[in-house]
């Protein structure tokens, strides 16, 4: 048994997320973190809300709310939706938390005391209209690297370089669209990047991660790193501090940027997680004391890495402390919705609570991660959710499951049926399960979650085939004990399923473990017992429609009330 620490990307404040936010981090870190919890390890699964900077102020104040009363019921918000989708966070924090802001200003004070912090005073752009400065991506014009038009001051999106609002060509203001803006003279903190980038490729060389993760920080890198402000004129924020701990003068009401305390919220909320649940965070987190043994897996989109291999690096290598780093990265591509983006800001798409509303969390979670966007982008659309959910669910998993309970239920007393030897079929059923679950797991293992799912799915396939030919239903005239053989073989291929199902569907795994009374979801490993684990005579209980099939009728409605193709 090991000791795991898993995050995925913490999601912003701003609003619910949408499917493609789902699919890309959170849930597949869930998935791992049941799979892993399910082969017996110490899984410690921590989230929370990236509650700081200009977009949750522009957020609050349209709403009519003080930031942080926005933030609270949005974050409310937020951990009902993953509670509904089963996410299974051990803690589900927020990075505006106490624990937050003094273990970020902790490594502002190190960076500094350690030389890689200096204060600098800075030319922003500051919009006269809005009578603000304007923080990175509150600052649009054109890429200087690819002429992208409408770059944000903080990253284009169309060359993925990481940019400086300064460098926009015609730039204006994404707060009113004014053109007014002028480059006002303000006081900063600076991380000092550039002189770590050999100590940071170094330690990416060292990393074992997704090849999409590696090579976007070889790109950062190779690009060359420049020392970055980490510090901003916002009220909303963790307040910077001089080395005292104190105000820092000159630089009162500024706060830290928020991709500086983000990732720190890691730690934080492991912080925030030990003090509710009377945990350990050091152990998880410190490499002198026990996190030595931990390993720590991260999930996210791929819009996030940078700042996973480049930007948290320098915060933490720059600490000379030892923390915990990531061990292994895992990136994800972007699901689209149809041709185009989901957009949270244009509510293009289908967002966490509205999906709820149509299907129960099972549906999407399988969907998301069996044909989510992994090796490349994915599209999302209604007709392919159709399809896939009518075979894989209601045809090879539930149809399965109902028809062999249901039979029991008729014809064999209702129990695990005693009787008759299992012979050559089950022996080559068993072998190929085997191979199957050995495929599976090693999938899992690689993090490679769409292959996972297929193997998965093949399984449940081998049972199908084997019911086709062990025909119970038709043993039955004849053979009492050849039917009661292909039943039980079949109930026990039931409480298989479920505990594959598990880490990807868990509430269906449960239903579908509860008709042939079983609780164990455990992973199975291949080489344990698989086809006489349930004892005979055991009572089993269809539990009804496991997965109801998507109607034309309701890809018509979907279609009209989100938009589809267009
Ligand atoms: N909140 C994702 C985003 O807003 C960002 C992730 C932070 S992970 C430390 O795009
Ligand atoms: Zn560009």
């Amino acid at each position: 048994m090991s000791r795991i620490l898993i995050t995925s990307a913490l999601p912003y404040i701003n609003g619910i997320k949408h499917l493609g936010n789902l699919a890309g981090s959170m849930l597949p870190a869930d998935v791992w973190a049941r799979f892993k919890r399910g082969q017996g390890h110490d899984v410690l699964y921590i989230c929370a809300t990236d509650e700081h900077g200009t977009p949750a102020e522009l957020a609050a104040a349209a709403a009519g709310q003080d930031v942080r009363t926005y933030c609270d019921e949005q974050h409310q918000i937020q951990k009902q939706a993953g509670a509904a989708f089963n996410l299974s966070f051990d803690w589900f924090g927020r990075s505006s938390s106490d624990a937050n802001r003094r273990l970020t200003q902790h490594f502002a004070r190190v960076l500094e005391a350690n030389g890689l912090m200096e204060e600098r005073v800075d030319r922003m752009i500051y919009s006269v209209d809005d009578g603000r400065f304007l923080p990175d991506r509150y600052v649009e014009g054109t890429c200087p690297h690819c002429g992208h038009v409408g770059a944000r001051g903080d990253q284009c999106d169309n060359c993925g370089r990481l940019l400086d609002p300064t460098d926009l060509i015609d730039p204006y203001s994404a707060v009113s669209g004014s053109r007014n803006l002028e480059v006002r003279d303000t006081r900063h903190l600076y991380l000092l990047q550039a002189g770590m980038a050999d100590r940071i490729r170094a330690w990416v060389d060292s990393k074992d991660w997704s090849s999409l993760a590696k090579s976007i920080a070889y790109k950062h890198l190779d690009e060359g790193l420049i020392d970055r402000g980490m510090t901003r004129d916002l009220k909303w924020g963790v307040p910077v501090v001089g080395p005292d701990g104190g105000p820092r003068p000159g630089m009162e009401g500024k706060v830290f940027y928020v991709w500086f305390d983000a990732p720190i919220e890691y730690i934080a909320a492991t912080e925030e997680w030990a003090e509710a649940k009377g945990g350990d965070w050091r152990s998880w987190w410190r490499t002198d004391e026990g996190a030595d043994d931990v390993r720590y897996v991260q999930f996210m989109g791929k819009d996030n890495v940078a700042f996973h291999t480049v930007s948290f690096p320098a915060t933490i290598l720059g600490s000379e402390e030892p923390w915990k780093t990531v061990d292994t990265l895992k990136a994800f591509n972007w699901l689209n919705w149809y041709g185009g983006k989901f957009s949270t800001s244009q509510k293009r798409g289908v967002f966490m609570d509205q999906a709820l509303e149509l299907l129960p969390a099972d549906y999407w979670r399988w969907h998301l991660t069996a044909y989510g966007p992994e090796g490349s982008d994915a599209a999302f659309t209604w007709e392919q959710f159709q399809s896939t959910t009518n075979k894989d669910l209601a045809d090879v998993l539930g149809n399965f499951v109902n028809r062999i309970v249901k039979f029991a239920e008729s014809k064999m007393d209702g129990v695990v049926p005693d009787g008759g030897a299992a012979g050559d079929l089950e022996a080559r059923l068993e072998a190929d399960l085997r191979a199957g679950i050995a495929e599976a797991t090693e999938a899992f293992e690689a993090l490679e979650f769409r292959k996972a799912a297929q193997a998965i799915r093949a399984v449940w396939v081998l049972g199908n085939e084997y019911l086709q030919v062990a025909a119970p239903w038709t043993a039955l005239k004849t053979d009492r004990d050849a039917a009661a053989v292909g039943v039980r073989t079949g109930l026990n291929l039931v409480a298989l399923f479920a505990r594959l199902a598990a880490p990807i569907m868990p509430e269906t795994a449960t239903r579908i473990a509860a008709s042939v009374g079983a609780t164990d979801l455990s992973w199975p490993s291949a080489d344990e017992p698989l086809l006489d684990v349930l004892p005979r005579g055991r009572p089993v209980t269809a539990q009804g429609v496991l997965f109801a099939k998507i109607e034309d009728a309701q890809v018509a409605e979907w279609s009209e009330r989100f938009g589809g193709a267009s």
